[in-house]
């Protein structure tokens, strides 16, 4: 017998190559599904082959007319039987491919569901991509009803606050007495020594006192003596590194002393150097960080590593309410392990600030899913 393979997208599309060839006295022997191409076990393509050979003993062609016609007759009819046997066969396995190849594509589309809105998050890659194997095995482990009804937000949530455990969240526990807000212009610094000021002193009531260093602009000192003269507590202005020596020493017996600065362009390498001039970095002196959510995480990451010498202690993100992606923050915590210590979301002092929480951040960012779906 004469075997031959025949390769095609479907069954019937293979048993029309068959019949091309050997015509209808073929015998197929087997048929076996095959994947070809992929990604990631995804978007693989299944192609059948077919292992069909003919007895060359047996004559089917009709036209040829030989003496053996009787025995061909019986086989014939033989023939067609095993026919329609096979044919139920190859539709059932028909069935059974289309069902197998709907639910890769269901697969395909929920994971790429997720990447996008992680993307647009502006979550890093490098999460994502470490994600994404997590998230399909958990599809891959329930039926379809059950991946219905499933709770994919938390079980995102949950992996994504697993993945920021090892940074710190939470504010300051009056453990050190300077506080010192640095940062790029604009980014709300002044403003968010206000509201811990506040919150220090109304909530708390703590002996708190402001010191800035932000002598560039009248109206900065301004701002910050408003605030204080609100409080009613005093605000020193540091020119040199004696005058901030000297309010360090004033203010000694002090639960808590917030020191403001000027915000420069982040891309000055000798802002650094000049905020070392003045203030007395030790190590009774805390480093906040202020960034904003509107900014790019590009930018954040370069901020964050020209200020880590000083060190940065700890991380405010500002301005929440200005945006609805909150990617940067994550990447920061999961990539960087920078602590976190307050959010802020308005303009009001001091209402509009809280102690950062690392599941509540990572709810906000799921939650514009349910939002934009
Ligand atoms: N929407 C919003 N605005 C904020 C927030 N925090 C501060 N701002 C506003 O941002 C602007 C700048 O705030 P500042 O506190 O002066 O910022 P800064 O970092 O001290 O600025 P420089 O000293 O000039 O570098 C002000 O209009 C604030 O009211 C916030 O959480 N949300
Ligand atoms: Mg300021």
């Amino acid at each position: 017998m004469k075997v031959k393979k025949y390769t095609a997208q479907n069954l019937p599309e293979a048993m029309k190559l068959v019949r091309a060839d050997l015509g209808s006295g073929a015998v197929i022997l087997n048929t076996r599904e095959v994947q070809v191409g992929g990604f990631f076990g995804f978007f693989t393509k299944k192609n059948v082959e077919i292992f069909a050979g003919l007895d060359q003993d047996v004559d089917y062609h009709p036209t040829k007319n030989t003496n053996k016609n009787i025995v061909k007759e019986k086989q014939a009819v033989f023939q067609d039987e095993e026919l329609t046997k096979e044919i139920r066969q190859l539709k059932n396995m028909v069935h059974s491919l289309t069902v197998q190849s709907k639910s890769a594509d269901d697969a395909a589309l929920f994971i790429k569901e997720w990447e996008n809105f992680l993307l647009s998050q502006e979550v890093d890659l490098t999460i994502i991509e470490e994600l994404i194997p997590s998230l399909s095995n958990k599809y891959e482990s329930l039926d379809e009803m059950e991946r219905d009804s499933y709770d994919w937000n938390t079980w995102i949530s949950s992996y994504l606050s697993a993945r920021m455990a090892k940074s710190e969240f939470g504010g300051f526990h009056y453990e050190t007495k300077f506080l010192n807000l640095i940062g790029p212009t604009g980014v709300g610094k002044t403003t968010t020594i206000a509201k811990i000021g506040a919150k220090a002193v109304l909530k708390d009531g703590k002996k708190v006192a402001f010191i800035t260093t932000d002598t560039y602009r009248i109206a900065a000192i301004d701002q910050l003596k408003t605030y204080a003269e609100i409080l009613n507590i005093p605000c020193e202005v540091a020119y040199t590194a004696d005058d901030f020596k000297k309010a360090k020493e004033k203010f000694e017996d002090y639960d808590l002393v917030l020191v403001d600065s000027a915000g420069r362009n982040f891309l000055n390498r000798f802002y650094i150097e000049e905020l070392q001039r003045i203030i007395h970095f030790d190590k009774d002196m805390k480093n906040y960080l202020v960034l904003s959510l509107t900014s790019k995480y590009r930018d954040m990451e370069t901020i964050y590593s020209q200020f880590k010498s000083l060190p940065v202690h700890k991380v405010i993100f500002t301005k929440k309410d200005e945006t609805t992606t909150y990617g940067s923050l994550l990447n920061l915590a999961i990539l960087n392990s920078v602590p976190i210590g307050y959010v802020t979301n308005g303009q009001n002092v001091p209402d509009d600030m809280f102690e950062a929480d690392a599941d509540e951040l990572v709810q906000a960012l799921v939650k514009e899913k349910l939002l934009h779906a």
